[in-house]
């Protein structure tokens, strides 16, 4: 009996590694193929877009859902990067009597013998690399063959013309939330999306949470907001997805009670100032962007983005002043000069910031309240953004 292994670590599994496999299968008369995903360490992973290797097995077995593959969880059960010649050496003991064909692209065939214990590898099975066709790789492939790896062993080089899509590119659309269905199996894609997979935001979650914290009132709010960034975000040239959660997102803790924010704050190590301590106003901003961070990951301008909604500072990114702008002129906003305030953000967002801050400071200086120190640090920003502007245009 003839066996195939094809290791990777389909992340997630495309139709090129299917087509490569039906290839492989036809020209080496294989009678069966196993194909066997690596368990990637949790160390190498890139953050918040890496999926379990639970998934990416069952992806597999949706992908290479025909009689002649069998899907083999050996080295993701194993819980550890796996040697392949420990794979192979455990694959041989429960088909003693089959030839082992291992398939790997050219690129590892290149570096083949610096792979651990590859003599025996090769002593074990016939390697069997794919050069693309049309290139003159099969010369170079078969070459290095000859010098380095065929005193251990048989080599194969088979011409296969692969299909233009890579995982890593794949990631990074299905992160985006682009349509990948051209280069999915419809089951795999299908299970993308019903488990969330890659996906760079988690809508659902989202919801839930704010669902348990917060009133029905700051909840309609938080979406109006949500809406609102993503229509400054396309006006004025930011990534609307991530405004649209931060807005999603931004009062978050805006619902907790008092004694529990403080005990937030104690556990994290957060020491208000006597200003902050004063102001419970501004503690949802705070606390809210340090528990995002925490639970879901998200990155530095988007945390700054929920921490300074209430008070501004000086030197705000424009994810910021999206946000910061949004808070005011959300779709359920009603107060006097709201109208003027959404005139405003259409010019541009410090015009409005402007006029947020000034109503801001005017309210607090009546209630003789304190004024945050980021609070006027965004104001003078404004004042003196205006100020290099006009120079500019002498
Ligand atoms: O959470 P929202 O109600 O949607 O809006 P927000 O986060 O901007 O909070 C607005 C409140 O925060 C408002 O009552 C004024 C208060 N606030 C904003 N800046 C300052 C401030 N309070 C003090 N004491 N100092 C500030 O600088
Ligand atoms: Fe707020
Ligand atoms: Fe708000």
């Amino acid at each position: 009996m003839k066996i195939g292994i094809y290791g990777g670590s389909f992340n997630p599994v495309h139709l090129g590694h299917r087509r490569l496999a039906d290839c492989m299968c036809k020209v080496l008369e294989l009678d069966k193929c196993l194909i066997v995903p690596a368990f990637v360490s949790p160390f190498k992973t890139e953050k918040k877009v890496s999926v379990a290797p639970e998934h990416r097995l069952k992806m597999c077995r949706l992908a290479f859902d025909s009689a002649q593959y069998t899907v083999c969880d050996l080295e993701i059960a194993a819980e550890a990067t796996s040697y392949t010649v420990h794979t192979v050496r455990t694959l041989k003991e429960q088909y003693p009597d089959a030839s082992f064909y291992l398939i790997v692209g050219s690129d590892m065939l290149l570096c083949f013998d610096r792979w651990f214990q590859w003599r025996e590898i090769l002593r074990l099975c016939t390697l069997c690399a794919v050069s693309r066709c049309g290139e003159d790789s099969a010369e170079e492939l078969n070459a290095f063959a000859d010098a380095h790896l065929r005193a251990c062993g048989e080599v194969k080089i088979i011409p296969f013309s692969p299909l233009e899509i890579s995982s890593t590119v794949l990631r990074e659309r299905l992160a985006k939330g682009e349509p990948c269905g051209a280069f999915l199996n419809h089951s795999v894609e299908h299970y993308i999306m019903k488990n969330n997979l890659y996906k760079m935001y988690n809508k659902e979650l989202y919801l839930a949470d704010l669902k348990n914290r917060l009133d029905d009132y700051r909840f309609t709010h938080s979406v109006n907001v949500a809406a609102e960034c993503r229509i400054l975000a396309e006006r004025y040239g930011e990534d609307s997805e991530k405004a649209y959660y931060v807005g999603l997102l931004h009062d978050v803790f805006k619902n907790e009670k008092k004694e529990d924010v403080l005990a937030f704050f104690e556990q994290n190590g957060i020491v208000l100032t006597d200003c902050e301590r004063r102001c419970p106003k501004l503690w949802h901003a705070m606390a809210g962007s340090v528990y995002l961070q925490q639970k879901y990951g998200f990155d530095a301008d988007f945390i700054h983005a929920v921490r300074y909604h209430t008070t501004g500072r000086a030197g705000m990114s424009k994810l910021e002043k999206i946000v910061f702008v949004a808070d005011f002129i959300s779709a359920e906003r009603d107060y006097p000069g709201v109208d003027e305030m959404r005139e405003r953000a259409k010019v541009s967002l410090e015009y409005c910031m402007e006029e947020g801050l000034r109503f801001t400071i005017d309210e607090l200086v009546n209630a003789l309240l304190p004024v945050h120190p980021d609070t006027i640090h965004a104001f003078n920003d404004i004042v003196l953004f205006y100020e290099r502007r006009k120079k500019s245009n002498g």
